[in-house]
């Protein structure tokens, strides 16, 4: 049985998505960012800094949002919810996954780290201002990229828009989407209306 290590509206909820759009069975276990679980030392043997998500599938253990749903995808999606190989789409997919984490993702997160998360007299103003400086390029060149289509392929849906409707919605939470950005508003309802949805994100 595969096993999600999993903290409700963080990363792993896209592998919880994943999941439940491959129609996969699988086992969560829960766990916090408040209250140490995270930095226990039998899940610091799963996860060496102790975030989420991280996965156990048999034998295998494997930490790092992407690489998950990669691993996902080529041992149980049969070829859905990515393009072939040789797929002329295949590039644009590999550049999306990757993207979402490493260069959207972690603009969001030094905003959070800097100006969210710590309190009051710990944040650092003039760095949360950069990073949301960086996340609004970052969101105007996704919003444009999605210009006229409604998932990040034209062919449509992939695991590519899995990876990226964590950092938006999050952007969005946290109002960081620039306000000319219809395209990027349209594609997360988009996302939304997705029957596995709302059963990954209430979880
Ligand atoms: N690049 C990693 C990031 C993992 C990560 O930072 N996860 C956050 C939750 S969204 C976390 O566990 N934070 C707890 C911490 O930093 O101690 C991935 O995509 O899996």
């Amino acid at each position: 049985m595969i096993r999600l290590y999993h903290v409700p509206q963080s990363r792993s909820a896209r592998i919880l998505w994943l999941l439940e759009e491959l129609g996969l069975e699988y086992e969560i276990e829960s766990l916090s960012m408040q209250d140490g679980s995270m930095k226990r030392p039998e899940y610091l043997a799963v996860h060496p800094l102790g975030r989420v998500p991280a996965l156990r599938d048999g034998e295998v253990t494997l930490f790092e949002s992407g690489a998950i749903a990669q691993y996902l995808l080529e041992k149980y999606g049969q070829g859905r919810l990515e393009p072939a190989a040789d797929s002329p789409e295949r590039p644009a997919f590999l550049q999306w996954l990757h993207w979402s984490e490493a260069t959207l993702m972690i603009t969001v997160s030094e905003y959070i780290r800097f100006g969210v998360r710590p309190p009051e007299p710990e944040r650092i103003p003039a760095a949360a201002e950069i990073a949301r400086g960086r996340a609004h390029e970052t969101l105007r060149a996704l919003d444009a990229a999605l210009a006229g289509r409604e998932f990040l392929l034209e062919s449509g849906f992939s695991a590519a828009d899995v990876m990226m409707s964590a950092g938006v919605r999050i952007a969005r939470i946290l109002g960081l989407l620039p306000e000319d950005s219809a395209n990027l508003a349209a594609y997360l309802d988009r996302l939304e209306q997705r029957p596995a949805y709302p059963r990954a994100h209430q979880a």
